[in-house]
């Protein structure tokens, strides 16, 4: 592998994507639904379809077989002025059926009633079994050129350039539930590259709950609700999940990831992702590699506090939707560098002791650096959820020359499924031909005809050998770029339903894992197996998975034991020596701070809070950040400043950061008979607060977020029960002066200190 760091040239044309605050959208808070502000009287000239917001791109115009077409993108949408059928025919009315007299009944002859009503009914496609709810975004990958050592993929090559289309998602929730539930998250990547299309269908997780395939079914109906009466919704607290990863114990380690912090994330932008399976790689000279993939994401790895989550759950079930919409439209596009750990490929397929197709098995990142080998930017939002993100089709058998699949059984079950699923899901054998999914290399396949059918297939002989279209297509070869097999050799052996040994140790990597946490993510741990097993109905489930607890660490079974008011049983597997993966761990680093949301807490009766608001909202964005006015009303403030949130509107987890310019008193909404969420009007000794300013205080405080404060804003501080001197909360001059050092706290993401731990 070349060690040479990542070229400056590659990473420039990657880093251009990243538009800084001066240009970000003239300082316009994201969120705008449409590309021009709309009129207050409905328009009455017609002019066409508007183009879309700047931020959104859509799928290339490319045929059905992978031709560039020229067309522009906007071709695939709307045209004309004018309203009409399907079938072009221009229309009068939409509003009224054709009725036999004003008060008669409906014709059946109104073919347009009946069209768009019978459109509407067929309007829904079957949801994902899993990875129903997603959110898709557009991008480019760069290569660096150092992959080229171990991987023949002509994408990797130093500067070339590849589309790419990413989707992010939960795995249990159906496609409307909340996007911060406790859950493994996917992290699907179609790179549309010159050889074909390959797909890197991964997750922010690197180890499974299931050794083999065959066992997919059962866990997810474990995970899904219960059959009966279909709760809960997108949670894995409760009975039926602990009863499964409790007796298939191999599900312990992927379980341990999911307690983690890892299971909440802070935003897609702030996740790993992992291939998970250990891939195979050829390079030019035929030889082969074994490695496993990385996405390490730029602004780091980060979390929400589980707090923050359920709240989010009720206040903004969206909310990493629109983190990542509202990020890529502010210019704060996301980046993650591609890495790969690359290990000999050797008859036994191990690598320092870990078996490399156990899918519940890592390697640790000491052992096996993670080598960078190119960098992603996601740089616009599709333009349509349906025709993008919900149509695009992965398939793990999407490979290129270079890449191939390796004996892992849960991989092998993965090859088969991910096509199947699309027969129901997509309707038919030509998902591939759904713009989102069409490939930018020429495609000549011989598949024919088939529901849904857009490609027009000449010639007369799709089958080979053919003379009659003149033997076309032929076989190519790997000078040719074929995609071939590495010709790996199959040990002797027997047909046998069974897993080799090294398959039984389903607690060693448990135990590394809690071995690498800092005091506070073992806290969140604990409390997270709390809280799930304490939402279980049956006593012997929750014993049951203490007893596997026992076997990871004793400390937390003991914990969580204590928590659910049972006892802790002992250990009964042998210690096994853990030597921590510090790059487990998410805490203890600092972090670029694109696109976080930084709270400013102002009055509008108080023109001291409102002195210089403008530069500091300026400051903000010129950080690479997005400020939220919150004001006790809507409107502006000093002059066209807009009040995004009102103390009714606004809640603590929409901000990473809180600046407090004001103590507000208490708005006449904030009554309680009025607002449930006021509370008492008044502070601790009765302060003259709006009782929702402190609760914006209090809740920063509890979920450790920096909180600056200087002016009035130090009485809201003070209500809100915090003191200058507290970790993480800064008391200076002005607004410009604290959010240099607020900017400073939010690089390590919180006041971790704040934790008892
Ligand atoms: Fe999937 N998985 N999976 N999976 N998976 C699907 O394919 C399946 C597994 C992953 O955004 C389905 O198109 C089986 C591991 C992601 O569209 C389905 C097995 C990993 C996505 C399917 C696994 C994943 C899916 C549902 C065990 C991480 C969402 C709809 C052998 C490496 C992709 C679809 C998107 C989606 C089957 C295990 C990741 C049913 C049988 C391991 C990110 O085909």
């Amino acid at each position: 592998m070349d060690a040479k760091n990542p070229l400056d040239t590659v990473k420039a044309a990657a880093g251009t994507a990243v538009r800084k605050a001066a240009e970000m959208l003239e300082h316009k808070v994201p969120g705008v639904p449409g590309s021009t502000t709309p009129p207050l009287e409905e328009p009455t000239q017609p002019q066409g379809p508007l183009p879309p917001k700047s931020d959104q791109d859509g799928p290339q115009t490319r045929t059905p077989t992978g031709a560039e077409t020229g067309a522009p993108k906007t071709a695939v949408g709307p045209q004309g002025e004018w309203l009409t059928t399907s079938d072009g025919v221009r229309l009068h009315d939409t509003d009224h059926s054709l009725k036999a007299g004003e008060r008669g009944p409906t014709l059946l002859q109104d073919h347009h009633l009946r069209e768009k009503i019978t459109h509407f009914d067929h309007e829904r496609i079957p949801e994902r079994v899993v990875h129903a709810r997603g959110s898709g975004a557009h991008g480019v990958f760069v290569g660096y050129g150092t992959g080229s050592s171990v991987c023949r993929a002509a994408f990797l090559a130093e500067g070339t350039q590849t589309p790419v289309f990413v989707r992010f998602s939960t795995v249990l929730g159906s496609r409307g539930s909340a996007d911060t539930v406790r859950d493994t998250r996917g992290f699907a990547t179609k790179f549309y590259t010159q050889e074909g299309t390959f797909d890197l269908v991964g997750n922010n997780m690197p180890v499974f709950f299931i050794q083999d395939g065959i066992k997919f079914p059962d866990i997810v109906h474990a995970a899904k609700p219960h059959p009966d009466r279909e709760i809960p919704q997108a949670q894995s607290a409760h009975d039926t999940f602990w009863d499964f990863v409790s007796l298939h114990t191999e599900a312990q380690h992927h379980t341990l990831w999911n307690m983690s912090d890892r299971g909440i994330p802070r935003s897609f932008r702030m996740m790993e992702g992992f291939g998970v399976h250990t891939f195979r790689l050829t390079n030019t000279a035929g030889e082969t590699s074994l490695v496993k993939f990385h996405w390490k994401p730029k602004l780091g790895v980060h979390s929400l506090t589980w707090e923050e989550a359920q709240l989010l759950g009720g206040l903004d079930p969206d909310f990493h939707r629109r983190d990542l919409a509202d990020a890529i439209e502010a210019g704060a596009h996301p980046q993650w560098e591609l890495g790969v750990q690359v290990f000999p490929d050797t008859p036994e397929q191990t690598f320092e002791g870990v078996d490399l197709l156990d899918p519940t098995k890592i390697v640790p990142e000491e052992l096996a650096p993670v080598q960078p080998i190119g960098q992603m930017t996601l740089n616009a939002n599709p333009v349509n959820f349906f025709a993008e993100t919900e149509q695009v089709a992965f398939h793990v058998g999407h490979v290129v020359p270079g890449i191939d699949v390796t004996d892992d059984p849960l991989m092998q079950a993965r090859l088969f499924s991910y096509v199947d699923t699309q027969l129901t899901r997509l309707g038919g054998p030509n998902f591939n031909q759904i713009p989102i999914n069409r490939p930018h290399a020429p495609v000549n396949d011989m598949l024919r005809d088939g529901f849904h059918q857009d490609g027009v297939h000449g010639g007369a002989a799709p089958y080979r050998p053919n003379s009659l279209d003149g033997g076309n297509p032929f076989d190519a070869d790997a000078d040719n770029g074929a995609f071939i097999e590495a010709p790996v050799r199959i040990p002797e052996s027997s047909k046998v339903r069974a897993a080799p040994a090294s398959f039984d140790d389903h607690f060693s990597q448990a135990r590394l894992f809690w071995a690498s946490m800092s005091a506070v993510e073992r806290q969140h741990i604990v409390r997270a197996y709390t809280f799930e097993l304490g939402k279980c109905y049956e006593q012997v489930i929750k014993e049951r998975q203490l007893r596997a607890l026992a076997e990871i660490d004793a400390d937390l079974c003991e914990q969580v034991a204590t928590g659910l008011g049972l006892p802790a049983p002992s250990a009964t597997l042998p210690p096994t020596e853990s030597t921590p993966s510090p790059a487990l761990s998410q805490v203890g680093s600092r972090w670029p701070v694109d696109g976080r949301m930084v709270g400013i807490v102002v009055d509008a009766d108080d023109p001291d809070s409102l002195g210089d608001l403008s530069s500091l909202r300026s400051a903000v964005f010129g950080a690479g950040m997005v400020p939220l006015v919150v004001a006790a009303r809507g409107g502006q403030v000093a002059g066209d400043i807009p009040v995004q949130r009102t103390f009714a509107t606004g809640r603590s987890v929409e901000v990473d950061a809180l600046l407090l310019a004001a103590c507000p008193a208490p708005a006449p909404d904030a009554l309680p008979s009025r607002d449930e969420k006021a509370g008492p009007v008044g502070g601790p000794g009765g302060s003259p607060v709006d009782p929702r300013v402190r609760l914006l205080v209090e809740e920063c405080y509890r979920h450790a977020k920096a909180i600056g404060a200087w002016g009035g804003g130090v009485d809201a501080l003070r209500a809100g029960g915090c003191t200058a001197g507290d970790v993480g909360v800064v008391v200076g001059d002005s607004g410009s002066a604290v959010l240099d050092e607020v900017l400073g706290l939010l690089a390590s993401h919180r006041a971790w200190e704040r934790f008892p731990a």
